[in-house]
């Protein structure tokens, strides 16, 4: 039986560059469902689920949390959605991580959105977010950003040699980058 495999767009970019921000609007004008690896983590930690604390101890050290549990969250999350069209947020984060989430589901994005942005831009949207997110003190924001550096963008630049990434600058007001994002969406329909 050939079961049509569902469509997955990972949108990376750096802590605080946007994702959820983008992926939001990206839901209301595309039909698409978003999942936030981060959120689902969080959601975990606070379900008091046996990884809880595992999960909570990486994420306050800005780490990356073993690939076998965010890639189950993510296919059960998928699986109990009911739609067939994914924004995957902050996922994958390295290598590992993305060849766990293909070997686990046997798909590959169609594309991939990464939103390019200063550090020192992201550190300024973190600090004035506000939602009592145990990892938005400075110490851990300069961890996620080595962290990013070292893990998460070489998996970007691996989508990049293989002609996948749409990348936008992201460091312009929100309706500005929606913009882009939405003449990227609107190519991919035609
Ligand atoms: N804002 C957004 N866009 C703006 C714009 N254009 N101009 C001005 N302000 C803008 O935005 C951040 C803030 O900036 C908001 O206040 C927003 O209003 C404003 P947001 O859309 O929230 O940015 P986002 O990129 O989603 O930032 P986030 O902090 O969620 O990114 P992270 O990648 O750091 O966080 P995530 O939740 O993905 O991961 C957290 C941790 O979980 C990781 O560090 C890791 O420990 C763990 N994790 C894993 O281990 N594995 C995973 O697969 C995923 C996460
Ligand atoms: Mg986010």
């Amino acid at each position: 039986r050939a079961e049509k495999k569902p469509t997955v767009i990972f949108v990376l970019g750096g802590p605080g560059s946007g994702k959820g921000t983008q992926c939001a609007y990206i839901v209301e004008h595309f039909g698409f469902t978003h999942f936030s690896a981060g959120d689902l983590l969080r959601a975990e930690i606070k379900s008091g689920s046996e990884n809880g604390l595992m999960i909570k101890s990486m994420i306050n050290e800005g780490k990356i949390v073993p690939s076998e549990v965010t890639v189950k969250l993510l296919r059960q999350a998928m699986e109990e959605s009911g739609n067939d069209k994914f924004l995957i947020d902050g996922f994958p984060r390295n290598d590992e991580n993305r060849a766990a989430f293909e070997a686990v589901t046997g798909i590959e994005p169609a594309f991939v959105l990464f939103f390019d942005c200063p550090e020192e831009e992201m550190e300024r949207r973190i600090l004035n977010r506000n939602q009592e997110r145990d990892d938005d003190n400075i110490e851990t924001i300069r961890k996620r950003f080595k962290v990013f550096l070292e893990s998460s963008l070489p998996v970007v630049q691996y989508y990049e040699s293989i002609g996948k990434v749409h990348k936008i600058d992201a460091a312009r007001p929100i309706e500005e980058v929606f913009e882009s994002v939405k003449a990227v969406f609107t190519s991919i329909n035609e």
